[in-house]
């Protein structure tokens, strides 16, 4: 049994630990966000989502843009982790190397969720959650499209402008589409290259393959739109008619591309979606309020090509 005084204590201990509780309930969460840039329409589109869905649901965002660069992304979680926020949100440049800083993070008990892009590290228990597209299938989602619309021909020349090197859209957009043309002979990669998921780099590689393959090229698989738009200019410019002379297959779905597939230049687009903010908000809000996350939360897309084009482009958000 229990005397007075004790019975006094628990009900002012219990008293006070409401109070913390509702004390906590109200005090805004502090998300940091480490961003890798602004390298394409995607991102840009990525980063308003997240801005605005963090802005919506009253979280208190610190955001910090890497401008590609790992060593910058590394020293923004360290700040993160030095500021005691509450979550820690990344969408990580390439897969590798990021031991070290998640494992600062986990002695700091600071939860961290990955967006977009996953990292490749042996122990899964530094991330506590994954949500972002599904890129192999996305790969084969291209390929597939391809095997489509090339039945009748003999012989299919590609030439493949890749992603950052060593990023997760770049390793498993190549893996995916090779996967479904592997034992087809008639698809031949000729050529396969970074162009970094930037436009300039886009072009200026496009250059490159026409100069050493020139008409030889039949088709073009970008791992982004934003490198097919601006390969799109390199073969104008050589005096070959894009989305024709060269089929033009991408990756995304941004409003450049529509229009591109609506101009006849570009083939088909398939989707990845960038507006990732309000699932991120949500899943923030679960973990603070003690919940266990999905390991992994996949993105629903779709893929679109020129024929609906023009119908789907006021659907477009990004
Ligand atoms: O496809 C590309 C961007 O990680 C899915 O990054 C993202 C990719 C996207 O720069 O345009």
């Amino acid at each position: 049994m229990m005397n007075r005084r004790s019975v006094i204590a628990v009900m002012l201990f219990s008293a006070l630990a409401m109070t913390g509780q509702a004390a906590r309930a109200d005090k805004k969460i502090t998300l940091g966000f480490s961003q890798i840039g602004a390298e394409s329409e995607w991102r840009t589109a990525n980063t308003k989502s997240i801005k605005e869905a963090a802005e919506a649901s009253g979280i208190n965002l610190k955001f910090s843009d890497a401008q590609q660069k790992q060593e910058n992304q590394i020293k923004a979680i360290r700040s993160f982790i030095a500021q005691k926020v509450d979550v820690i949100a990344f969408s990580p440049v390439v897969e590798t190397g990021w031991e070290p800083v998640l494992r600062e993070a986990k002695a700091a008990k600071i939860p961290v969720i990955l967006t977009d892009r996953a990292v490749n590290v042996k122990d899964d228990s530094l991330w506590v959650a994954f949500m972002g597209s599904d890129f192999v299938e996305e790969g084969r989602r291209a390929a597939n499209w391809l095997l489509d619309h090339t039945k009748d021909a003999k012989e299919v020349n590609i030439v493949e402008l890749q992603g950052t090197v060593g990023s997760a859209p770049a390793i498993d957009r190549k893996k995916g589409f090779e996967e479904i043309i592997k034992g087809k002979d008639k698809y031949k990669v000729l050529r396969s290259q970074t162009g970094d998921f930037t436009r300039a780099k886009g072009k200026e590689v496009m250059e490159a393959f026409l100069k050493a393959e020139g008409k030889k090229i039949n088709v073009l698989y970008a791992h982004n739109d934003d490198m097919a738009l601006g390969a799109i200019q390199a073969i104008e410019e050589a005096g070959l008619k894009p989305g024709k002379d060269i089929l033009i297959i991408s990756i995304d779905g941004v409003k450049g591309a529509f229009q591109a597939m609506k101009d006849g230049k570009l083939n088909v687009s398939v989707e990845c979606s960038p507006l990732l903010g309000p699932q991120l908000m949500s899943a923030v809000k679960d973990l603070v309020a003690g919940k266990t996350l999905a390991k992994r939360i996949v993105t629903q897309e779709g893929v679109f090509p020129q024929e609906v084009a023009a119908k789907e482009f006021p659907n477009r958000k990004y």
